[in-house]
């Protein structure tokens, strides 16, 4: 059945194989992102069935305000996806910029955070929903240089559990994906604000795709309404966790 979808982050990565995906299936999918021309051109591959807004995860009025000033046609959202993220730095915590601290936290939890408060109370009127979430393996397992990149990921887990507790007695699901190394994408490139440095991190390995995560929400949102899943963590073959650190200076 066709539902309205909205994608943060359609722009890029895994946003943009989200988008192209639902729509392929037939849902009518709200794009955002800053870089409007992207989203534009999503609309021009994609038809009408994609509506292009325009939006940036740091702006908490445009946040709080997108319900209403979205086309009345389109208001009534099914699912939301809460894809947008960065990382930024891989440096130990004590070398990190602050500036890039904040700037992860206020769009990887703050966004996410008013986001999903501005749609929640449509869908538990309407008594169904979906929110799902992009965390990821950094939210659980520490590495150096994830410092505060991990920590959002870890708060947007929480949150994610946190929801579903809230809204039991309704039909709204929430699910956390929880992905490990991906290419394909342009996350280590914003990471390292390197091309060279972010082509070798996935030097030797065949990583997760875009279009594994695409794969994924499209089996999500199509599963029975009795069904929630509460998180999926999801890693290469190429890649487990492990590794705790010694020091043996
Ligand atoms: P990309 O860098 O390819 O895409 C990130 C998307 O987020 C872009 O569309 C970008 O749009 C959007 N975005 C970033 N900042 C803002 C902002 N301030 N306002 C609006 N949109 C913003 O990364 P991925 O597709 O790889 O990552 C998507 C999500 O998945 C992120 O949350 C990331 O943390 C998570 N993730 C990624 C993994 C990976 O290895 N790639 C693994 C696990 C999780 P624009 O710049 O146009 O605004
Ligand atoms: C992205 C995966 O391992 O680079 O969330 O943090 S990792």
């Amino acid at each position: 059945m066709s539902q309205i979808i909205l994608v943060t982050g359609a722009t890029a990565g895994f946003g943009r194989a989200i988008t192209e995906r639902l729509v392929r299936e037939g849902h009518k999918v709200i794009a955002t992102g800053r870089r409007q021309e992207r989203l534009e051109a999503l609309r021009a591959d994609l038809g009408d069935n994609v509506l292009p807004v325009t939006l940036d995860m740091q702006d908490k009025a445009a946040l709080r305000g997108l319900p209403s000033s979205l086309p009345e046609a389109w208001r009534a959202v099914d699912v939301l996806i809460n894809n947008a993220g960065l990382a930024l730095g891989v440096g130990r915590a004590q070398d990190s910029n602050p500036d890039d601290w904040e700037t992860m936290i206020t769009t990887n939890v703050s966004g996410v955070v008013e986001l999903t408060r501005a749609f929640l109370p449509q869908m538990v009127e309407r008594n169904s929903g979906y929110i799902i979430t992009l965390g990821s393996t950094a939210g659980t397992y520490p590495y150096m240089g994830g410092n505060v990149y991990g920590a959002t990921k870890a708060f947007i887990r929480q949150f994610s559990r946190n929801l579903r507790t809230d809204v039991l007695g309704t039909k709204i699901r929430v699910t956390n994906i929880e992905p490990g190394l991906c290419g394909g994408s342009e996350f280590s490139n914003v990471r390292l604000r390197d091309d060279a440095k972010a082509a070798a991190v996935y030097e030797g390995t065949t990583p997760l795709q875009p279009a594994d995560i695409a794969e994924t929400v499209s089996w999500l949102v199509c599963l029975p309404w009795h069904m929630n899943v509460n998180s999926l963590e999801i890693m290469p073959v190429c890649q487990a966790s492990g590794g705790l650190a010694v020091d043996k200076t």
